[in-house]
C-alpha cells in the first residue's frame, strides 16, 4: 500500500466554473484519486478555492458585496457544485484560511532571512480619482496590438498578447473609469529565483519520467532569455495575505499583500492542515503528507493542472520550498493538459461562453459530463467540445452499451428466472474465453489508469463494457433458454456478475451510475478484481437483486437542438 498525494490547481473563486476548467483540473485529479483509493492505497485529495487577487476583488465589486462575504459565498456555491459532480476530495479548502496565512507569511520570512528576498522600488500607475495604485487588471484601454478597446493591463484577452499596463493606448481605470493617472513610486517584495536557477535546473534533471510537455515548459523558462527571473510577489491591494508582519525580515510594507501566485500553491499545503483541524487531528496528521523529516518521505505526490499553470509548478513553487530550506515534500508527478475548446472558439468565463458546472448539472446527471470529459480529455493536443459529439458518445458508450446491457440482463432474468441469480449450468469454453479477454483488458485498464491516461483508459474501460455485450449477443440466453434453460442460466449468472464488476471498474469514471449498478445488484463488495474468475462467481445463485432504472438516457436530436441554442450565446 503507498500513500499518494493528490492536488487539483485551485479554481479561481471569481464565479463558476466552465467544462474547460473543470477537465483541466479538478475532474481527472477525482479519477486518479478514486482510482487509487479503489486499489486499497492510502491517498489524501485536495483541493481549495484560489482566493485572492484582482479577480476575487473585481467580481466582488461587481457582485456589489464586501470581498470577504463574496469569496465566502463563492466557496459554499463552488464546494456543493463540486460534491454533485463526485468531486471526492478529502478537503476542499480556502486560500483565505488562517492556516494558509500562517503558513504563507511563515515561508516567506524563511526566504527573506535566507537572502532570497529584497525589497524593491518600482514605478506603477497610481489612480488619483481612486486614491490607489492600480494593479494590472484594474487598468484597461486599448490594445497596442490589435487595437480591441477593452484590454486590460495584464493581458489582451482579444489577441491574448501579454501586455504590462504601461503599454495601454488611452489607459484607464477599471474601477471608476477614470484617466486621471499617473506614475509613482512604490515598494514591493521580489523573490530572488534566479538565485535557485542551479538547484532547481538540477530538481528537475532528477525528476524521471515527467511528461515532455512539462519539462519542456520549465526548461524553457529556466534558460530562455536571462532565464529564471527575479519576480514581485507583493501587490498594492487590501484583500489577500498581509505582507508586513510580525517577525517579517523587512520594513515599510504595510498596506500590500502576497501576490496571489505566491499564497495560492501554499494552500495545497494549508488545505491539507485545514483538513486535519476538520477532523479534530494534530499537526503531525497533515505533516506526514508535507514534511519529509515527519513521515512524506514515503509519499508520491501528484499535482494535475492545465498547461498555463506548468510555471508556477515547476518552478515558482518550488522555489518557495527549496529556499525555505526546510524539509518540504516536493512534486513528483505533474499531469497537465491542453485546453478544451467550445464549439469552434474558446470556453471563456469572462465572456460567459460554454457550459458552465452548474448549467451542466441543470440538463444531465454528473456522470454524462465525466464520461464526455473524461473519455474526451485534452491530453495531447486541445479538444473540442460539440454538441453532436456529445450526444453521439452519451448515446452511444453510456446508452447503448453500458446502459443497455444492464437492462436486458436484468430484464430478461427477472423475466424467466425471477430477481434473483439463477442456479444450474456451468461455464462452457465461450464463457472461459470471455473471461481471458477481460484479464487482459483489465490489466491494461490498470496500466493506462496508473499512468494517468486518461483517454486510453477509458477506451479500455468502453472495451471492456463492449466485451460483455459481444459475449451476450453471442451467447443468446434468449435462444438458449428455449432449449437448453441451464445453459441460459448459466450466462445470465455470469453477466449479472459482469454488472458488478462494471459497478467496480467503472466507478472512477462514474460513481454515480457505478453505485446505482451495484446498489440494484443487491451487493456492497466493491473489492477490485484481483483474479477475474473469483470476480465474476461473487454472486452465487438465489443472491437478489433489482431491475434498476434507466440508467442513461438517451439524448434526443430534438434536446440536443435545442442546448445547442440555448448555450449559443453568452451566460445570461
Ligand atoms: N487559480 C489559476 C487557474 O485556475 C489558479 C490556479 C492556482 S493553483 C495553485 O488557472
Ligand atoms: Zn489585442
Amino acid at each position: 500500500m503507498a500513500r499518494i498525494l493528490i492536488t487539483s490547481a485551485l479554481p479561481y473563486i471569481n464565479g463558476i466554473k466552465h467544462l474547460g476548467n473543470l477537465v483541466g483540473s479538478q475532474l481527472p485529479a477525482d479519477l486518479y484519486a478514486r482510482y487509487m483509493r479503489a486499489r486499497g492505497h492510502e491517498v489524501m485529495f485536495i483541493c481549495a478555492t484560489d482566493e485572492h487577487g484582482t479577480p476575487a476583488e473585481i467580481a466582488a465589486q461587481k457582485a456589489g458585496k464586501p470581498v470577504a462575504e463574496y469569496c465566502a459565498e463563492m466557496h459554499q456555491v463552488q464546494a456543493d457544485i463540486a460534491r454533485r459532480f463526485g468531486l471526492s476530495f478529502d478537503h476542499f479548502g480556502r486560500s483565505s484560511s488562517d492556516r494558509n496565512r500562517v503558513l504563507t507569511q511563515h515561508l516567506a520570512r524563511r526566504l527573506g532571512e535566507n537572502g532570497l528576498i529584497e525589497v524593491v522600488t518600482e514605478k506603477q500607475v497610481y489612480s488619483i480619482a481612486d486614491g490607489r495604485f492600480l494593479p494590472d487588471r484594474y487598468i484597461e484601454g486599448t490594445c497596442p496590438n490589435c487595437g480591441y478597446e477593452r484590454a486590460r493591463g495584464d493581458q489582451c484577452e482579444e489577441c491574448t498578447k501579454q501586455l504590462d499596463p504601461t503599454d495601454l493606448i488611452n489607459p484607464r481605470s477599471a474601477i471608476s473609469g477614470s484617466t486621471d493617472l499617473e506614475v509613482r513610486e512604490t515598494k514591493h517584495l521580489f523573490l530572488r529565483q534566479s538565485r535557485l536557477r542551479d538547484r532547481l535546473d538540477a530538481w528537475i534533471d532528477s525528476q524521471s519520467g515527467w511528461p515532455v510537455l512539462t519539462t519542456s515548459i520549465a526548461k524553457k523558462w529556466l534558460h530562455d532569455g536571462d532565464g529564471l527571473q527575479d519576480r514581485g510577489i507583493t501587490r498594492d491591494l487590501d484583500w489577500g495575505i498581509p505582507a508586513q508582519f510580525p517577525g517579517a525580515p523587512w520594513e515599510g510594507m504595510e498596506g500590500k499583500v502576497f501576490y496571489v501566485w505566491f499564497d495560492a500553491p501554499i494552500e495545497y499545503i494549508g488545505a491539507t492542515a485545514e483538513w486535519a483541524d476538520a477532523h479534530g487531528l494534530d499537526d503531525a496528521a497533515w505533516e506526514r503528507w508535507w514534511r519529509t523529516d515527519k513521515g512524506a518521505d514515503d509519499v508520491r505526490y501528484v499535482q494535475f493542472m492545465g498547461k498555463d499553470n506548468v510555471p508556477f509548478h515547476t518552478l515558482s513553487f518550488p522555489a518557495t520550498l527549496i529556499g525555505s530550506e526546510e524539509p518540504w515534500k516536493l512534486v513528483d508527478y505533474i499531469k497537465s493538459f491542453n485546453y478544451l475548446n467550445y464549439d469552434g472558439g474558446q470556453f471563456s468565463t469572462s465572456q460567459g461562453r460554454g457550459v458552465f458546472m452548474d448549467q451542466a448539472l441543470e440538463l444531465l446527471p454528473a456522470d454524462y459530463w465525466r464520461w464526455w470529459l473524461l473519455s474526451h480529455a485534452p491530453e495531447n493536443s486541445d479538444s473540442e467540445f460539440t454538441w453532436e459529439n456529445f450526444q453521439a458518445s452519451v448515446n452511444k458508450d453510456l446508452a447503448d452499451v453500458l446502459g443497455n446491457f444492464v437492462s436486458r440482463v436484468t430484464k430478461f432474468c427477472r423475466s424467466k428466472f425471477g430477481e434473483s441469480v439463477p442456479e444450474g449450468g456451468a461455464w462452457s469454453d465461450t464463457e472461459r474465453a470471455l473471461v481471458d479477454d477481460l484479464e487482459s483488458r483489465v490489466r491494461a485498464y490498470e496500466r493506462l489508469m496508473e499512468a494517468m491516461e486518461v483517454r486510453k483508459a477509458a477506451q479500455e474501460l468502453r472495451a471492456i463494457w463492449v466485451a460483455g455485450n459481444e459475449y451476450l449477443q453471442s451467447a443468446a440466453p434468449w435462444a438458449a433458454f428455449k432449449t437448453d434453460p441451464e445453459r441460459a442460466a448459466a450466462i445470465i449468472r455470469l453477466s449479472l456478475n459482469l454488472i458488478r464488476l462494471y459497478a467496480v471498474l467503472s466507478a472512477p469514471f462514474i460513481p454515480f451510475a457505478s453505485a446505482r449498478m451495484l446498489a440494484a445488484m443487491g451487493s456492497t463488495d466493491d473489492a477490485w478484481p484481483q483474479d477475474l474468475e473469483a470476480a465474476l462467481t461473487v454472486l452465487k445463485p438465489g443472491h437478489a437483486f433489482t431491475v434498476p432504472d434507466v440508467l442513461f438516457a438517451k439524448i434526443a436530436d430534438d434536446q440536443r437542438a435545442d442546448w445547442q441554442a440555448r448555450f449559443a450565446g453568452r451566460r445570461g
